[in-house]
This record gives C-alpha cells, structure tokens and sequence, in this order.
C-alpha cells in the first residue's frame, strides 16, 4: 500500500525507521532504491505507475540535493512524503530546503530531517482516512504515547527531578 523509495542505500539505516513502524500497523509496503539523479528514467516510470500498481501513498527520502520526492511527486497524483535526510556538509539543511520548497501546484508533505518514523505515520494517517481499523490503532497509539507521558509525570512528581534522573540514566 505504500512505497518507500530512497536515493541511495546510504540512506537505509535511517529510513529503517519508517519500514519498521509500517510493520507495526500492518501496513504493507515496498522498498526501492532509486536515485532523480542516477536513474531519473527508472523513477519516471516508477512513480508514473505507482498508482495502477496499488500504493496509496508514497514515501521519498533522500539526502543533499534531494530532488527525489519533488520528482516522483511530478509524475503521480499520489500523495508524496518526503524526508529529508542528513549528510556530513550541510547537515540535511540542503535536503530539507530542496524537498519542502516545491513550487505551487506539486506539493510534497515533507517532515523533519531524517524524521522516517512520521513520515511512516503520516502514511498510516492517509491510508487511515478511509480504513476504520488503521484510525482505531492510531488512536491506541496516541493513547499509549499520552500516557507514558503522564507516567513520567506522575513519576517525577512522586521521586523528585535528581532521583527520576538517576533511574532515567540507570535504564538507558
Ligand atoms: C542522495 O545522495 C541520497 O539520497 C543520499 O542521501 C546522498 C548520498 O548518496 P550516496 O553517495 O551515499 O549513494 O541522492
């Protein structure tokens, strides 16, 4: 249901994350390795065809000069997330700007820098909008996120900031 296309393999160990929370909600996925830069042809087709092949959403990461998703979001309709990935000289400022700059009329949702686990989740979001058991399990997931927060809370309430420290440090 959505496809995951990343420029380079280099960029795998952080999308990992969203491959992962995509596991998590059951939705399934593909993941392909294709660069606008390296094989612009194979991303044409690939993104033209997205949609007749069943995704419903597609997530494009990628580094530098990172015309990935704008390019994909140019030959499909699909909804495009894009995730800007960090690299040693510009530190994913470079990404960031190329992704969430489109000009009006092609738009790419675009998260934060190397942020792959809400890319996934924004996937999870669209495809949720018209499947009733992925929204009730993203409601379950705020509820658990919300409250692990109020635990923490109660927590640091109950021992005291320096004693909640120690015990944070002891766990990690
Ligand atoms: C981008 O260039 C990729 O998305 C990657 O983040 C960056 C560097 O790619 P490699 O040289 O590691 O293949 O296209």
């Amino acid at each position: 249901m959505v496809l995951i296309v990343l420029g380079s393999d280099s960029d795998l160990p952080t999308m990992s994350a969203a491959c992962s929370t995509l596991d998590e909600f059951g939705v399934c996925y593909s993941l392909r390795i294709l660069s606008a830069h390296r094989v612009p042809q194979e991303v044409a087709a690939l993104a033209s065809s997205a949609q007749e092949q069943g995704y419903r959403a597609i997530i494009a990461a990628a580094g530098m000069a990172a015309h990935l998703p704008g390019v994909i979001a140019a030959y499909t309709t699909l909804p495009v997330i894009g995730v800007p990935l960090q690299s040693k000289v510009l530190d994913g400022q470079d990404a960031l700007y190329s992704i969430v700059q489109m000009p009006p009329g092609v738009p790419v949702a675009t998260v934060g820098i190397n942020a792959a686990k809400n890319a996934a989740l924004l996937a999870v979001q669209i495809l949720a909008t018209s499947d009733a058991s992925l929204s009730d399990a993203l409601q379950s997931y705020k509820q658990a996120m919300a409250e692990a927060v109020l635990n923490k809370d109660s927590q640091v309430q109950a021992m005291g900031y320096k004693a909640y420290l120690q015990e944070r440090s002891r766990q990690q």
